[in-house]
């Protein structure tokens, strides 16, 4: 979809995105397959035939398929010591380690939103498996988190831009290096990226908020058990998850591997650091609104006391579950009158649980819709009636 023609004579580009984003219709998420060799499976050329090591240095001559290289960089195979998604390969980024590649944007001012796997070279390798990830306009660095998963890797989720079409744009991942033993074994290896494009969202007829339901994030991978990693956005429109900003980190759930209250995709407040989400909307001064949420739990075996607050506005209210973490839900709401057009929703957890295995958990908010509330809707009808009143009092 073009719709770059209609807004060409505007020079300023700021003034022709939100053209566009008016003038877009919601046409819903869609995965392309926009990156090549996005699971690094086709092996990098001139890789030394006869080896047993499952970490082989790319030198002057090799070449990766889809991608560029600078530095050191290894190309991985999966054994009993390195976990990785699936039972492939990955690259690991070593000194001054990194890779690119280009893609052309299937349209004007899309939203690209990423997702990789991120796992430290070796065990006991924390503190140096850290990635840089840029885009034009954007630059984020990951870090492997212990205690946010199960598994030895850990998957993320980021916002990566929104571009004309004309521009190919260059994806880069480097290797950003917080020890100074450039020997380490530690260096982090990627894996298992995914491109998805998000088209503008705009306003439905039962919701207020935009992505209430959360149902508008970056891509879950399939065979992964683990949801995607969000690491704090101070502001929604550069989120993955769509116009939600965050504090905190938490987990992005997919209903095929999480108790999930509606659609396929919900947001679980992980504990450990006070997590919260936000959304911006307009509202009329003086108003009265209702908003609406689901709170449960994600069937991951996260027991204990939920404190889930929520605010509208000025107004805020702890909301709580009793979690047994076996998948349970209730629905919520708080009623505020609005005190500035521009009125702020917020959830945050108060939760500190962990599973039993020691990984950060916590409650699930899903299904978050902000009505006027029956109050208005008769103050218009009671309006309408006056008016009436009016026309007969002339007649
Ligand atoms: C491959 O390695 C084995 C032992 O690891 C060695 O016997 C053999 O000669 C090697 N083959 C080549 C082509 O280097
Ligand atoms: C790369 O290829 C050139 C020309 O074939 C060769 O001279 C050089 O030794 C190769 N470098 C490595 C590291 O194999
Ligand atoms: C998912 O896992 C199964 C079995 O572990 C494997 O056969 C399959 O190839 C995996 N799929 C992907 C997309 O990695
Ligand atoms: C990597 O970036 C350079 C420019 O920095 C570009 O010339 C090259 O084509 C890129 N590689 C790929 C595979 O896109
Ligand atoms: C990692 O730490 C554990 C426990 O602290 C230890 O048993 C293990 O040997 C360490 N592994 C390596 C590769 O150092
Ligand atoms: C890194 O350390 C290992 C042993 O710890 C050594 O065998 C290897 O030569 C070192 N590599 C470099 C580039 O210093
Ligand atoms: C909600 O609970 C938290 C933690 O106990 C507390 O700090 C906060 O003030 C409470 N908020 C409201 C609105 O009661
Ligand atoms: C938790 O488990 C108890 C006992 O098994 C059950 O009675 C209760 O309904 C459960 N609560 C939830 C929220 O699932
Ligand atoms: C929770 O997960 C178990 C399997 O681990 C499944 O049998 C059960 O149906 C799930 N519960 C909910 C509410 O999704
Ligand atoms: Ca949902």
């Amino acid at each position: 979809m073009n719709l770059g023609a209609c807004s060409s004579s505007f020079s300023s580009k700021k003034m022709h995105r939100q053209i566009f984003l008016v003038s877009l219709l919601l046409i819903g998420p869609a995965f392309a397959d926009l990156l090549q060799n996005s699971d690094f499976e086709s092996p990098p050329s001139n890789l030394p035939k006869n080896s047993t090591t499952p970490f082989q240095q790319l030198n002057e001559n090799s070449t990766i398929p889809g991608w560029s290289f600078e530095g050191t960089i290894l190309y991985v195979t999966t054994t009993q010591t390195i976990a990785l998604p699936g039972n492939g390969h990955a690259l690991q980024l070593g000194q001054d380690g990194k890779i690119n590649q280009t893609f052309n944007p299937i349209a004007d001012y899309v939203d690209y939103l990423l997702t990789f796997t991120l796992a430290p070279g070796g065990q006991n390798c924390s503190t140096n498996a850290n990635v840089g990830v840029s885009a034009p306009d954007s630059h984020s660095i990951f870090s492997f988190k212990q205690d946010y998963g199960k598994e030895g890797w850990e998957t993320f989720g980021l916002y990566l831009g929104s571009w004309e079409q004309q521009e190919p744009i260059n994806l880069v991942l480097e290797s950003q290096s917080t020890e100074s033993d450039a020997n380490s074994t530690c260096w982090p290896l990627i894996d298992k990226l995914l491109l998805k494009t998000i088209e503008t969202l705009v306003p439905g007829d039962n919701n207020l908020l935009l992505n209430g339901g959360f149902e508008y994030g970056p891509e879950f991978l399939s065979n992964s058990t683990e949801g995607v990693l969000l690491d704090p956005v101070p502001t929604a429109v550069l989120s993955p998850l769509r116009q939600w900003s965050i504090t905190g980190t938490v987990k992005y759930i997919d209903s095929k591997h999480y108790f999930v209250p509606e659609g396929n995709a919900a947001v679980e407040f992980l504990s450990g650091v006070s997590a919260s989400i936000q959304a911006a909307t307009t509202l009329k001064d003086g108003s009265t609104y209702s908003l609406e949420f689901t709170l449960g739990d994600a069937n991951d075996s996260c027991e204990g006391n939920f404190v889930v607050g929520a605010q509208a506005g000025s107004t805020a209210q702890n909301f709580t579950l009793q979690s047994n973490g076996t998948g349970s839900a209730k629905k919520l709401s708080l009623a505020f009158k609005a005190d500035s057009t521009t009125t702020l929703i917020s959830f945050v957890s108060y939760a500190t649980t962990q599973t039993k295995d020691g990984v950060f958990c916590g409650p699930i908010v899903d299904n978050v819709v902000l009505r006027a509330s029956q109050g208005m809707k008769s103050e218009i009808k009671w309006e309408v009636f006056i008016f009436l009143l009016f026309l007969v009092g002339i007649l």
